[in-house]
């Protein structure tokens, strides 16, 4: 891999951290209304995974989402909105954190539902088959999302129909407090080749080792030759959301947490790079991300007399006498 890629890389990952901290902060202090769940740790995975699309095609993404939203390129400014609840957010700021979607970008939205964006990529990918383009389309989701019945009817359409799409399971162990093996019967990877997937493992920690082998994988799809599955070994270095952050609960052993910070990816691939190139990616991405809480805390909040806009299309009577 090229410097250059790598400095694309990381400037990408330190993205995705600086907002997630910052966000964590926000959250806990009580400015997004709900919190967040934090994706620090898991940067490689979007990143590595996201650097092989192009703004034709779409992901799908999960309640864990703002990483992978980031990677496919949204603007920092408007997903920040959209976390405060204003007009400025992709979604005019009824979405928020679980649900942000920029459908011009092929972000067919964070999903509060585990799973379910499994099944939405998979309808997608038939759609981009349907109209013989060459798009493909990427569907996250965690390890605990391997025991939804959705996703894995999605693999078994997906592999009959033969579609683009690349299955990508985070696997960071935990399901909430759930641990991997408590949850999850089998393997994941063995389990999605049961439907005829192509089913690879990397260390979701080593951003190049993603990036290449999902490269591969999405060749593939490009390529018509079905849909493929990678699962990604990686580890949330905070809390599953920040309410348990704000209240002080873990359910993981601190010598766990501690070990897997040791690996922590921008660390890892900043040591690849000269300490100049570090600092100035660093400084740009601060200013980027000071700029996006400045936009966002600026921008208009709704009228609560347009609560039930874009509720229904056309004129719909909610309740006698009310025609929206
Ligand atoms: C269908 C459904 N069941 C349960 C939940 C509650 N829930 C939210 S996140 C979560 C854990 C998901 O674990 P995993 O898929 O491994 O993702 P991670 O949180 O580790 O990123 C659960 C059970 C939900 N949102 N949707
Ligand atoms: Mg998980």
């Amino acid at each position: 891999m090229t410097r250059e890629h790598q400095m694309t890389l990381y400037r990408s990952m330190k993205l995705i951290r600086e907002f997630e901290e910052r966000c964590l902060e926000m959250a806990i202090a009580g400015e997004i209304i709900g919190g967040i769940h934090p994706y620090i740790g898991q940067e490689a995975v979007a990143v590595g995974v996201c650097s092989n699309l192009t703004e034709r095609d779409f992901i799908t993404s999960t309640h864990r989402g703002h990483g992978h939203v980031l990677a496919k390129g949204a603007d920092p400014r408007r997903l920040l909105a959209e976390l405060l609840g204003t007009l400025e957010g992709f979604n005019k700021g009824r979405g928020g954190s679980m649900h942000a979607a920029d459908i011009e970008l092929g972000i067919l939205g964070a999903n509060g539902i585990v799973g379910a964006g499994g099944a939405i990529g998979t309808g997608a990918a038939w759609v981009a088959k349907d109209r013989g383009s060459s798009d493909v389309v990427i569907s996250f989701f965690g390890d605990g999302a391997m025991s939804q019945g959705v996703l894995l009817e999605a693999f078994n359409l997906a592999a009959i129909w033969s579609l683009p799409v690349l299955f990508v399971c985070e696997n960071n162990m935990y399901a909430t407090s759930l641990k991997v093996e408590s949850g999850l019967a089998g393997n994941a990877a063995r389990r999605a080749e049961g439907f005829g997937l192509v089913a690879r493992t990397v260390d979701g920690m080593d951003v190049e080792s993603v990036a290449s082998t999902a490269g591969e994988l999405i060749e593939r799809c490009r390529e018509n030759k079905g849909p493929a599955f990678l699962e990604c070994s990686t580890y949330r270095f905070f809390e599953h959301h920040s309410i348990l952050e704000q209240l002080g609960v873990g359910f993981r052993d601190p010598d766990e947490i501690a070990s897997w910070r040791k690996r922590d990816p921008i660390l890892s691939l900043g040591k690849q790079l000269s300490d100049a190139a570090v600092a100035e990616i660093d400084e740009d991405v601060k200013g980027k991300i000071d700029e996006a809480v400045d936009f966002a805390r600026n921008a208009a909040p709704p009228d609560p007399k347009d609560a039930l806009m874009y509720l229904y299309s056309g004129e719909v009577a909610v309740r006698p006498g009310v025609i929206l």
